[in-house]
């Protein structure tokens, strides 16, 4: 197969080269794409040294088996368009497509039939949408979920290299306040993305509406409140779920278990502990009466959240 990559030099882009290794995906030819200050910079693939190219209109009229953007998403809405009109199928990272009508919100353990046989863009949720609808989408099948109250404790990484950056610069005294709008380090801050006119976070409405568009379930009530942590990689979420029908701790315990890529444990898990791996980790279950309970998830946010997610609708998309 040929692939692309479009923002390979990113943390999602070099992800997804490492996640395209470790699941075997059978890449015959592997193209790496970035801006121009990237250009001649050499990334490793199945031990062999890939040349990045600066990413033009050009380089995507050519035809690929898939293309997986990870650039943000002025990126996407110029260059997937193009790509998709000569015929490619695309998977975005962005947020440029992922609540337009037509194009597929995939995580492919929940709603991965949608795209068999599909063609053109597929969008790849928000990381702390991923995580959370990953652990809680057997719980819905089985006792349809009315609200989920979550706060999220958010990594670094979330906002790109650069974020990663910074943060260190801070940790070591240099007041440098680029990306973030207050110190992250030794500090927490309530908010990701821009605050709109109603004191919401974009990344609040990002969980509040891919939630429902991924479980196809529109009556779901998300209160979402989400916070910037002094933490590199791994996002963590504190969840409270109000589901339809009752249960027993043991229900909930078995069907977070049934979920595919989550692990259900009673140790005590924490972002250093799921640095790099390809699963949703759930702890603390408590159940406050028969319809609700709460959870704590950790998981990858460069993995399972954005890399990860995206050479599994590959995946699925490869073996049909
Ligand atoms: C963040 N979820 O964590 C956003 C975008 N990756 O910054």
């Amino acid at each position: 197969m040929k692939i692309g990559i479009v923002g390979a030099t990113g943390e999602v882009g070099r992800a997804m080269i490492k996640v395209l290794e470790k699941f075997n995906i059978p890449v015959k030819e592997l193209r790496l794409f970035a801006s121009k200050n990237s250009k001649g910079k050499y990334l490793k693939f199945k031990g062999q040294e890939i040349m990045v190219e600066e990413l033009t209109e050009d380089t995507m009229k050519e035809k690929y088996d898939f293309l997986l953007f990870s650039a943000g998403k002025n990126i996407s809405k110029h260059f997937a368009p193009i790509a998709a009109k000569y015929g490619n199928t695309i998977i975005d990272n962005s947020s440029a497509f992922r609540m337009e009508k037509d194009i597929p919100l995939i995580v492919p353990e929940i709603n991965g039939y949608l795209v068999k046989s599909y063609k053109g863009i597929i969008a790849n949720p928000n990381c702390s949408t991923i995580q959370m609808v990953l652990s809680l989408h057997k719980i819905h099948e089985k006792l349809k979920i009315k609200e989920i109250y979550v706060s999220t404790y958010q990594a670094v990484s979330g906002a790109g290299h650069k974020a990663i950056e910074e943060f260190s610069e801070q940790l070591n005294g240099n007041k440098i306040n680029a990306i973030f709008p207050k110190q992250i380090a030794y500090n927490i801050i309530p908010v990701i993305g821009n605050i709109l006119s109603n004191n919401f976070s974009e990344e609040e409405y990002k969980m509040i509406n891919e939630t429902k568009k991924i479980l196809n379930d529109y009556s779901i009530k998300v209160y979402p409140t989400t916070v910037r942590v002094p933490v590199i990689y791994g996002h963590s979420e504190a969840i409270v779920v109000r589901t339809k029908k009752s249960s027993s701790l043991n229900e909930l315990k078995e069907l977070i278990s049934k979920s595919k890529n989550v692990i259900y444990t009673e140790e005590i898990i924490t972002p250093l502990d799921v640095e790099d791996k390809d699963e949703v980790f759930v702890t603390r279950l408590r159940q406050f009466d028969t319809n609700t309970f709460s959870i704590w998830n950790v998981a990858d946010n460069i993995r399972v959240g954005a890399a990860t997610n995206a050479v599994r609708i590959l995946e699925v998309m490869i073996n049909e």
